[in-house]
């Protein structure tokens, strides 16, 4: 049934799409089975890799006339299991569609194809003199139609807000080939409902992006960054609130690593630390402004002078600014080596991060006594990467979810639910807003073919 069914839909496609549209086992990459979890998940049957979205409009008005489950792909780095194909699925890449528009400097945005990589587009703003507002460390795989699908957040929300913020227009197409096209990006347009919003965030359940207009940004004068030690997690927060009343909008980043993953980080790194191991936190705070250095180091000795900081070190080069950089990403480079871990993406009101981060901290021991929680995240918008070293995954998910839930705060703050935390979901929304979440996937998608089982189950 189902063979026969990709060689019905292969049949309807193959004068639709060029050689390179449709490819068939065993022409299909192996690294299209998993997304960055490396959890292995199927080998899609078929591939379809459109050029534009009248081709998208086709595929998918194809599938939904055949009942064909489709999986929704782009750079493969989610982090829950979204793109990760079921049995059964056939795969809708969007590599083939990465053109860039020159970048309209008037209306500070930029009209892009959803297979473009992030870093691509942040080139091109660059290159005019503007920023895109978003960052993340997958930059050079993640591409922007999945950063509109997951709502990717990263390391400058603070100042730019998530990437729902980012999008100024959106083209969507919907399970049976209708395609949504709201280009235009004008900054006042209360013409009705803005459908766009829907699909920011859906995580490709109710549509699929096919191309958006972004808000860029003026290029700040400059950027400076330093790093902070302090001795507990309450000064990390005191220490955000008096440089937020400092520096106001120039604050652009506020990132922590816990002490535990900053010396693990250091030992696979080798080389000299820029600040000594010891301290419970150390902190990443960016500023962009016109003499960025000069704020920084000035709002730092405020800060120095109020007791809030031990130990700090400002990257005064190029090269010392990444380095830096190089030391957040370290998790996310070494992860495989850290061994058997469970992962949470969680976001906390400041006011409840040390009651969380106590209380899951005694859960998860409770569960667990051998496990190793390494603590790394977005502290200037509350939002906190908790890895466990752990064999007990199920008994330590427990111990952080029911710490999350308790202080009222989000099981998924920027990675989605995906497959994988979708047992979880019901700790973060209302049973009547799942309801609704059904009631809009039955509307846009009755037969459920776009990323099936993703998010709830349908
Ligand atoms: C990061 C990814 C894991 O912040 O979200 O590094
Ligand atoms: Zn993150």
């Amino acid at each position: 049934m189902t063979g026969s069914r990709i060689d019905a839909l292969a049949a309807r496609l193959s004068p639709v799409l060029d050689a390179a549209g449709l490819r068939r086992d065993p022409a299909i990459d192996a690294h299209r089975s998993a997304d960055a979890t490396g959890i292995a998940g199927a080998v899609p049957p078929l591939v379809i890799r459109p050029r534009t979205t009248a081709e998208v409009s086709a595929a998918l008005a194809a599938c939904h006339a055949l009942g064909q489950p489709v999986v929704v792909q782009g750079g493969l780095t989610g982090l829950a299991g979204g793109a990760r194909p079921a049995e059964g699925e056939v795969a809708l890449s969007l590599d083939r569609m990465a053109a860039i528009e020159p970048p309209d400097a008037d209306a500070a945005s930029i009209l892009v194809e959803a297979g473009a990589t992030l870093e691509a587009v942040q080139r091109r703003a660059e290159a005019a003199g503007l920023r895109v507002g978003v960052d993340i460390g997958a930059r050079g795989s993640c591409t922007i139609g999945g950063n509109i699908a997951t709502n990717a957040g990263g390391i400058r929300v603070l100042r730019y807000g998530m990437f729902r913020a980012q999008v100024a227009g959106l083209e969507v197409v919907l399970a049976d080939g209708t395609v949504l096209s709201a280009l235009a990006g004008l900054a006042k347009d209360n013409a009705g409902y803005d459908l766009k919003q829907l699909f920011i965030g859906s995580e490709g359940t109710l549509g699929v992006v096919t191309r958006a207009r972004l808000h860029l940004h003026p290029a700040p004068g400059s950027d400076a960054l330093a790093l902070c030690a302090v001795p507990d997690l309450a000064t990390a927060i005191a220490l955000l609130r008096d440089l937020r009343a400092r520096l106001g909008p120039s604050l652009s980043a506020f990132e922590a690593i816990w002490g535990g993953l900053y010396d693990a980080v250091q030992a696979l790194d080798g080389g000299t630390p820029p600040l000594p191991s010891g301290a419970a936190l150390y902190l990443l705070v960016e500023v962009q402004a016109g003499d960025a250095a000069a704020e920084l180091e000035a709002a730092l000795a405020g800060a120095l002078e109020a007791g809030l900081v031990g130990d700090a070190v400002l990257g005064r080069t190029a090269r010392e600014i990444a380095a830096l950089w190089h030391l957040r990403e370290g998790f996310n480079r070494h992860a495989a080596r850290f061994g058997p871990a469970a992962g949470f993406d969680v976001s906390v009101r400041l006011d409840a991060m040390e009651a969380f981060v106590a209380a899951a901290a005694g859960r998860v021991r409770a569960a667990d006594p051998d496990a190793v929680p390494y603590l790394f995240g977005h502290l200037g918008d509350g939002n906190l990467h908790y890895i466990v070293r752990t064999r007990a995954e199920a008994a330590v998910a427990d111990a952080v979810y029911r710490s999350i839930a308790e202080v009222g705060g989000s099981i998924s703050a920027e990675h989605g639910i995906g497959f994988d935390k979708k047992p979880y979901l019901g700790l973060s929304r209302s049973p009547a807003e799942i309801a609704v979440m059904r009631r809009l996937k039955a509307a846009l998608d009755p037969k459920a073919i776009l990323n099936r089982g993703r998010v709830f189950d349908a």
